[in-house]
């Protein structure tokens, strides 16, 4: 209670502040001021009539003054839209939960109908027991909930050799986070026995998708065994037909590639696969020609949200709110700071709550913007004490042939008009 108390003081002093220095309240305008406001005395038309009776919208749409906070595709990216990419507009959105309804989407051979009657699940391999659940099946497993960020590992992949796309919608938006409801797959290999995978330490399992793509990938034992889960509910409601329904694979902190949707399949193997998904794609070249193996895990990155090109100031200088998400896949955010000089100076932001394992965190620095050029960034820290690093930092260690994992700092440099553009600080 005291610690709330002092945050609405210091922020009352914050407002007086602007006004001692402006002589005009920056964020309100003036109760009682001498030109009427009819929206305040005029019986409004939303007054003088009834609203729509329940049931009219029998599952509940976004209001339509909200219809641009929509996914977005970058059409020149992919020849079509089945084998395609859509972004989260996280530039409009707040908070940490993803709504389903704006999650991007990625497809290797577009989002398939899978009814939850034909819905089969298989495990095989070096099993004691192989095993078939139906749908109704895996809801007789003990049940958890959990929330994750789900980040494609070309996030962010346009922008190596320098600024491209301008938004964060489009530079940051092949992420997700939403709260899962299933069943572990520890769970599910322990019911189908694994004393006949003898030791587990150099086991695999091979997950496919029941897509036209399959989009098969090897996870390590280790991992399997640790906190993956086979989810059918996202954020409380059953997941959507572009996020694998009605059974997906849940695989935290790790590239999204590995998430696979409409799940079928988990073989228990004594190897890799190796399929094309973990070595033609989803792989990084360095500049010696040598190609990286098992880039799993997403390290940890944030971006300013807003203000940023799609979400530009529109209230001139005086009390700004600078926000953004910062997420590790090897533990939880500790602190985000953020620079408005391109780097030179950081302040500590704020964390709406403290940062979770492997999910979203929110953070907001509060500014009095005296309305000159910024350069904005932001930079993420996570528990195992790792440091988000500069472009330049990534290229030095990476070269210029990657596409995937790339976690640097980003720019957007903010006009005096408000506008803000993707720029490169390196
Ligand atoms: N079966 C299947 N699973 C899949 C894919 C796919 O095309 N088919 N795409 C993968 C990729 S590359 C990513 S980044 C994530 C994206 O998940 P989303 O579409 O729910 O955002 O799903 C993964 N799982
Ligand atoms: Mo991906």
């Amino acid at each position: 209670m005291t610690d709330r108390s002092d945050d609405i003081s210091s922020r009352r002093a914050f407002l007086k502040g602007t006004i001692a220095a402006g002589g005009a309240i920056a964020g309100a305008s003036m109760a009682g001021a001498s030109t009427p406001d009819p929206l305040i005395t005029e019986v409004q038309p939303w007054a003088s009539a009834f609203g729509d009776g329940v049931d009219a919208t029998p599952y509940g749409m976004p209001i339509k003054f909200e219809s641009d906070v929509v996914r977005r595709n970058v059409e020149w990216l992919t020849a079509d839209t089945t084998s395609s990419i859509n972004f989260t507009p996280i530039h409009a959105l707040d908070g940490t939960i993803t709504p389903q309804g704006c999650a991007f989407e990625r497809h290797h051979s577009g989002a398939i109908e899978l009814s939850k009657s034909d819905y089969r699940l298989m495990i095989n391999g070096l099993v004691d027991t192989p095993l078939v659940f139906s749908y109704a099946d895996l809801e007789r497993f003990p049940r958890v909930t959990r929330t994750f960020f789900c980040e494609c590992a070309a996030n962010t992949g346009m922008e190596w050799a320098g600024a491209q796309l301008n938004g964060a919608q489009f530079t940051h938006g092949m992420i997700h986070n939403m709260e899962y409801t299933g069943v572990t797959l520890r769970t599910l290999l322990e019911e189908a026995g694994l004393t006949a995978a003898g030791d587990l330490k150099d086991k695999w399992v091979f997950v496919e998708g029941a897509d036209a793509s399959s989009n098969g990938r090897s996870i390590p034992m280790e991992k399997a065994l640790d906190d993956c889960m086979i989810a059918f509910k996202a954020n409380g409601e059953a997941l959507r037909k572009e996020h694998g329904y009605p059974v997906r694979l849940i695989v935290p902190g790790w590239e999204g590639n590995m998430w696979v949707k409409w799940l079928r399949r988990i073989e228990v193997t004594g190897q890799a696969i190796e399929s094309r998904e973990e070595t033609s794609k989803y792989t990084d070249t360095l500049d010696n020609g040598v190609s990286r193996k098992w880039t799993w895990v997403m390290d940890a990155k944030s971006v300013v949200t807003s203000p940023s090109p799609q979400a530009p100031i529109t209230h001139g200088k005086g009390p700004l709110v600078i926000t953004g998400l910062a997420w590790s896949g090897r533990g939880a955010i500790t602190r985000v700071d953020v620079s408005t000089d391109g780097g030179k100076n950081w302040q500590t932001a704020r964390l709406a709550a403290p940062g979770t394992d492997k999910a979203l965190t929110r953070f907001y620095l509060d500014i009095n913007w005296d309305g000159t050029d910024m350069l904005l960034q932001s930079r993420a820290m996570d528990s195992t004490g790792y440091v988000q690093p500069t472009k330049a930092e990534l290229r030095a260690v990476r070269g210029l042939n990657s596409v995937y994992h790339n976690n640097c700092i980003q720019t957007w440099h903010v006009y005096p008009t408000g506008e803000a553009e993707n720029v490169e600080v390196s």
